[in-house]
């Protein structure tokens, strides 16, 4: 048996399918991760630097070779601008995802998407009203044309603030206009991003930084917003509903497919296609039981959100989930597939089919989706996926799937509170909660895989504190069994009575990594209904093990919104102890929150039930 396998998951489902990839002769992403260290220690500090041709250039952290690139640039500059660059990335992925339903939007209202509609045309006229678009009377087709128009507004520099900023707390837009950090147009903040870290543009280390908190506010408030919102507004605003996860929901006796990657547009016509009486029964006749439509990462997320469609597994899980030599299927469209997945595939039967025109793969064969066709074509690739399930060998799905609850929007959540957040509150008040903490992000092999989340998340509700999740976090708590109602046994006395009397689990699952906005809304709502700013509120945010560009965007702006974020993994910062004394203390004084960096989860735990306790203190909250 692989030895290795328990140092590298504590999930049981990881363990169990690492060894049969051993067996298999499968390599892994660890296998990669261990055949890549030690890494570069320059670019562990961030003080690598290739921006332009006369380099590439390091710092020598010791102070005995150079301590200037060729152009002149010191360890602060070179930290700061590899920093930017990285929120640069993760805004533009973000942001990207949210004009691509923008367009499906636009499209759907020039009835040129069969297959896509409005499903919530109440969310529609709330936030076209938000926009300043007249609903009145008007049908939702020209309602939702007008409103893609006015996000794709959002998009360039027409804007001096992005509109969904009004949705944030008074004082926390004044305090953006005065430091200079409003966000004004999505594209634009990314643009000017990588203009100012072009060589011989913005050297300053503090205002490249402070740009990068604009950058990602642009995401948080601007990008990943519109994804979410719109995505609620074609598919459906999420309630909650029972859903289960781990890689036993794949059906070793039906026809599997996999979603994987992050946009709703292709996931959502898969789904539609799947559940067609006439490829079932084609299904039937080829002797299966069925179509199991399962999903992974984000684009799992949003299914599962809306329709309690089964969760496969998270980022360290995809390449094992093809390991079980059940998957008929698998579907990406982009952001964390890993381009190792299509080698992983040519060992068994899996089928893998790339669907977005700006991603591609090796070993995939590539047929693009765009709202004209989505529908026609999911169909066609449900039935050749119903092909291949003749082709198996031999299948192993070790375990059984976990139950759970997702769906929580911040709708659901008010809803489920009767309307207004102030049972909420006053359990925030009166001490049963002492806090929310949200456990966000990604799996990294430099860390056990969900060991962070896991642990964290535990320790947190342990001590009456309700955590929010998304992403591959959600994913790995949901696994945990923190999901179900039962699941306020492992909750502290207080929380465990309030999860009891609202029959809510301690672990709210809210959607995907663009869904972190969620959390940024529900953060807005406390803060209004106390008449404060986020940044006074006892919350706190954590990425226990993030890896990704996207993460770092969604650090930024949880801080910029006045969230204490507390980070897993070291981001590339430790070359210029300016840059991190600035992220960990001075920001503080910039916009009332900044990052912590605590890779063992047991002490984030403890950083985080600090920094809350001492929030409810300023409040006045125990006195
Ligand atoms: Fe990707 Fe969103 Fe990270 Fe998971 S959590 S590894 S970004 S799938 Ni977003
Ligand atoms: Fe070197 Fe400066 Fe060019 Fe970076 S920008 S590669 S530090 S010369």
């Amino acid at each position: 048996m692989l030895k290795d396998a328990e140092k590298r998951t504590v999930t049981e489902d990881g363990r169990l399918m690492l060894e049969k990839a051993e067996k298999d002769r499968i390599e892994t992403v660890w296998d990669r991760y261990a055949a890549q260290t030690p890494q570069c220690g320059y670019c562990e500090m961030g003080l690598s630097c290739r921006i332009c041709n006369m380099g590439p250039c390091r710092i020598d952290p010791f102070g005995e070779g150079p301590r200037q690139g060729v152009c002149g640039a010191d360890a602060d500059i070179i930290v700061a601008r590899n920093l930017g660059r990285m929120v640069a990335a993760g805004a533009a992925a973000h942001s990207d995802h949210g004009r691509d339903l923008v367009e499906v939007l636009a499209a759907v209202a020039e009835g040129k998407a069969p297959g896509y509609g409005i499903a919530d045309p109440d969310k529609l006229k709330r936030v076209a009203a938000e926009y300043g678009i007249e609903t009145e009377g008007k049908p939702p087709h020209a309602v939702a044309g007008a409103l893609a128009d006015a996000m794709m507004g959002d998009f360039g520099s027409r804007r001096k603030e992005l509109s969904m900023v009004r949705r944030a707390p008074a004082k926390r837009r004044e305090l953006w206009r005065k430091t200079g950090i409003m966000p004004r147009g999505i594209d634009r903040e990314t643009s000017e991003m990588m203009h100012r870290t072009h060589m011989g543009v913005d050297n300053g280390w503090q205002s490249l930084l402070l740009h990068a908190l604009r950058n990602a506010l642009s995401d948080g408030w601007g990008g990943s917003m519109i994804a979410t919102e719109v995505s609620d507004i074609l598919f459906g605003t999420p309630k909650p509903s029972a859903n289960t996860v781990n890689v036993g929901v794949l059906k070793a006796d039906q026809v599997n497919i996999i979603v994987h990657g992050h946009n709703p547009v292709v996931s959502e016509m898969l789904l539609q296609a799947c559940q067609s009486p006439d490829i079932i029964d084609l299904a039937k006749a080829k002797g299966a039981a069925g179509i199991n439509l399962a999903g992974l990462c984000c684009t799992g997320n949003e299914l599962l959100m809306r329709h309690g469609i089964p969760m496969a597994g998270n980022h360290l899980m995809t390449e094992l989930v093809i390991a079980t030599g059940a998957v008929d299927m698998m579907l990406v469209d982009y952001q964390c597939i890993m381009p190792s997945l299509g080698k992983t595939a040519s060992c068994y039967h899996t089928l893998m089919i790339s669907t977005s025109d700006k991603a591609r793969f090796p070993g995939m064969t590539h047929r693009e989706f765009h709202p004209e066709n989505a529908r026609d074509l999911a169909r066609d690739l449900v039935k050749e996926a119903v092909e291949n399930f003749g082709r198996r060998g031999r299948v192993y799905i070790p375990v059984e799937p976990v139950p759970s609850l997702g769906g929580f929007s911040v709708e659901a959540i008010l809803g489920a509170l009767g309307g207004t957040p102030d049972p909420l509150l006053d359990a925030v008040k009166d001490g049963r909660i002492r806090g929310a903490a949200g456990v966000v992000g990604c799996n990294n092999p430099k860390i056990k895989h969900d060991y962070g989340h896991i642990t964290l998340t535990r320790q947190l509700i342990e001590n009456d504190i309700l955590v929010l999740d998304t992403g591959c976090a959600a994913i790995a708590n949901a696994k945990a069994g923190f999901k179900v109602a039962e699941a306020a046994e492992y909750a502290g006395p207080g929380l465990k009575a309030v999860c009891s009397a609202l029959g809510i689990p301690p672990v709210l699952h809210m959607g995907s990594c663009v869904d972190n906005v969620r959390i940024l809304l529900l953060a807005s709502a406390l803060a209004d209904s106390l008449g404060c700013d986020i940044s006074d509120l006892p919350v706190a945010g954590s990425a226990p093990e993030w890896y990704s560009e996207k993460a770092v965007s969604i650090g930024a702006y949880f801080v910029a919104s006045g969230v204490y974020t507390v980070l897993g993994p070291m981001p590339p910062i430790t070359g210029s102890m300016n840059v991190v004394k600035l992220l960990t203390e001075g920001l503080n004084d910039v916009v009332g929150a900044g990052f912590a960096v605590e890779p063992d989860p047991e002490k984030a735990g403890i950083l985080i039930r600090r920094h809350i306790e001492s929030k409810r203190k300023q409040l006045g909250l125990d006195a």
